[in-house]
């Protein structure tokens, strides 16, 4: 099989709820992907690995999710010149402020993407890291156009009460 050329990956288990909408847009843009569990804190030698390899092995854009002191993708930004998207996953003490904060903060030099708290901000790093392919991609470009046609074409242009 081909190596994906995005990475999705999260600090643990529990973020992939939050995560697997990236992964949907993914799929219905017929975008091939990897999701793994890489956590900054429970296995950064993995993390280590992960962002060492990651451009060699073909990886073109990282998505990368975690809440709390999130500092997977800021690390993984650190490991690789590739783009990092990171998603601030909402936690249940601070709602994902603190995630968003621990995100989004970077030093000059390592710069992290960032995305809303939560599920909404999963799916637009799906739909970020589809345009950044779509520059090179003239098919996956048309496929990207259409996806946000439909989108436009869905909204009423109307309220109703229901
Ligand atoms: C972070 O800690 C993860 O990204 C996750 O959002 C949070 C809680 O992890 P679990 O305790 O649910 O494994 O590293």
């Amino acid at each position: 099989m081909a190596q994906a050329k995005i990475g999705i990956i999260m600090g643990s288990q529990s973020d992939w709820p939050t995560m697997k909408p990236a992964a949907e847009i993914l799929d219905e843009l017929g975008l091939d992907y990897e999701a793994r569990i890489v956590s900054a804190h429970r296995t950064p030698d993995r993390l280590w690995d992960y962002g060492k390899t990651a451009a060699d092995r073909g990886l073109q854009v990282i998505i990368a999710g975690a809440g709390g002191a999130a500092h997977l993708p800021g690390m993984m930004a650190s490991k690789t010149r590739l783009p990092v998207i990171g998603v601030p996953v909402q936690t249940r003490a601070l709602s994902g402020v603190d995630s968003l904060y621990s995100i989004v903060q970077m030093p000059k030099g390592f710069p992290v993407a960032t995305m809303a708290i939560g599920a909404a901000g999963a799916a637009n790093a799906g739909l970020m890291a589809a345009g950044i392919l779509a520059l090179n991609d003239a098919g996956l470009a048309t496929r990207l156009d259409a996806w946000r046609a439909a989108l436009s074409a869905s909204i009423a242009d109307e309220p109703t009460d229901e």
